[in-house]
């Protein structure tokens, strides 16, 4: 029988070749991620009930590599190859989101691992977004964009034959990973020969910013490439020391005990030189592609969850707002932790209270004396339930990420228009609905742990999760 490599070791094969290439292509993504290592190994120091907490679930080791990317790819037959590559990675495409709400034309999923060991081994999650040409105004312009478009090749030929022979095998050897991943990297590449004259370019980036950025250039290079930090403060405060200048605020809750969801701050896209066509070097185009990200994960939140922190960020955004140069910061951040002081704070009431996911794990690998309620093995100590981390992307962070990349002048006159189905027409799959994945996860742990423990019978009373 054929020895195939595991997709979980072909996706960090991946991750770290990417990760190599970013480091070259953008010197302060280096110092970005020694920053990042030395406030998460503080942070675990400082903090030993998190490392215990982290090292008992499984995911202290991941976090020295967890990285999650964006790229941004022009055609329906872009996004069917796109998730092809990433299949041959244990990367699925999980959840729809619709930036139209934003003013920005792209509509978009996360490829990402699915099940919990995979997720554990490298979670690597890459946020895909498609143009929609269809919400251009200036038609003409659209089918110009469209011609462009039709003309390249993201992929190599190497990369889509390997990934048909993945399809066809069920797997690729180790000599083929290898090679697949070096060809499949290809893609992600920052090219500085734009495919468009400058006159085009500046139509295009006039249409939005985004539309010349997906446009213009060979390929969808990755735009940024964001590390896992454990406290995003203290990196947020750490990056001027290091010459780096992050965005005014943290998007997404305030600081708290018990983190929740998401927090991301980003640092401004460099200005890159770009040649446009039939023009040299000396004629001296830039263009900003690639941005710095940090981001600080939390627990994953239930569908009663959500809601709550809905509200208490459109509370915030209808009360306070910031300004393109960071004006107004504190009174948002003041105005934030206002809203969020009666989200609950507590992993036990989060989870009691049914707010956040949790994961369950047995602690011995015996049965114990019959228990009469799930609550009763937890305060015994035989169970243990950990919080699940948020593995997706924030449709409101997403898009303040976006706009701050793409400046303040960015146009929000789309009218808001979800087409999921258009979207996994071009995807030639179904996206997963995330919510349907934490409460597998948390429900199969527990089904996994009362088995260990010999109390199955719990799992029909109802305060089983
Ligand atoms: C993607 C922005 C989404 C995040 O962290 O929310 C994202 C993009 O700019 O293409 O990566
Ligand atoms: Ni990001």
């Amino acid at each position: 029988m054929t020895q195939f490599l595991h997709p979980d070791e072909i996706r960090t094969l991946f991750s770290g070749a990417m990760s190599e290439m970013y480091r070259t292509e953008v010197p302060q993504y280096g110092t970005l991620i020694d920053l990042v290592n030395d406030v998460n190994a503080e942070t675990l120091a400082k903090d030993p009930e998190l490392k215990k907490r982290m090292e008992d679930s499984g995911e202290l080791g991941r976090l020295g590599i967890e990285r999650h990317g964006a790229i941004r790819v022009g055609t329906p037959e872009e996004l069917f190859g796109i998730r092809r590559i990433f299949a041959v990675m244990g990367m699925f495409p999980v959840g729809y989101y619709d930036l139209s709400v934003a003013g920005i034309p792209v509509h978009s999923t996360a490829f990402r691992p699915i099940d919990p060991e995979s997720l554990n081994n490298n979670p690597f999650r890459v946020f895909c977004s498609l143009l929609r040409l269809e919400l251009v105004e200036d038609r003409e312009l659209a089918a110009k964009a469209e011609s462009v478009l039709a003309n390249r090749k993201i992929f190599t030929d190497r990369a889509l034959e390997l990934a048909g022979v993945a399809e066809a095998n069920g797997g690729l050897t180790e000599a083929e990973a290898k090679e697949f991943v070096s060809e499949a990297l290809e893609t992600f590449r920052w090219h500085n020969e734009a495919t468009v004259c400058s006159n085009t370019y500046g139509r295009l980036h006039d249409a939005h910013r985004l539309i010349a950025d997906v446009v213009s250039f060979k390929g969808p290079h990755i735009n940024h490439l964001t590390p896992r930090a454990l406290d995003i403060d203290a990196v947020q405060e750490g990056m001027p020391k290091r010459g780096i200048t992050p965005k005014a605020i943290i998007e997404g809750p305030s600081r708290r005990k018990a983190p929740i969801f998401l927090r991301q701050t980003s640092f401004k896209a460099l200005e890159e030189s770009v040649i446009f066509y039939g023009q040299t070097e000396a004629d001296g185009g830039t263009h900003t592609a690639r941005f710095g990200e940090i981001e600080q994960r939390g627990v994953a939140l239930t569908a009663k969850g959500r809601a709550m922190y809905d509200e208490a960020l459109n509370k915030t955004r209808a009360n306070a707002s910031v300004g393109p140069a960071g004006e107004g910061a504190a009174d948002y951040v003041e105005e934030l932790a206002k809203q969020f002081a009666s989200f609950p704070d507590d992993y036990d009431v989060l989870r009691r209270e049914d707010i956040a996911f949790f994961q369950y794990r047995a602690t011995t690998d015996k049965a114990v004396p019959q228990a009469a309620s799930i609550e009763e093995l937890l305060s015994a100590g035989h169970l243990v339930a950990d919080p699940q981390t948020y593995e997706d992307f924030l449709p409101v962070s997403a898009a303040g990420i976006f706009q701050s990349n793409l400046g303040s002048d960015a146009q929000s006159n789309y009218s808001t228009a979800a087409n999921q189905g258009a979207f996994e027409t071009a995807l030639g799959a179904s996206v997963q609905d995330e919510v349907a994945l934490y409460e597998k996860a948390q429900t199969e742990s527990l089904v996994a742990a009362l088995e260990v423990l010999g109390q199955t019978h719990l799992l029909s009373v109802p305060d089983a999760a």
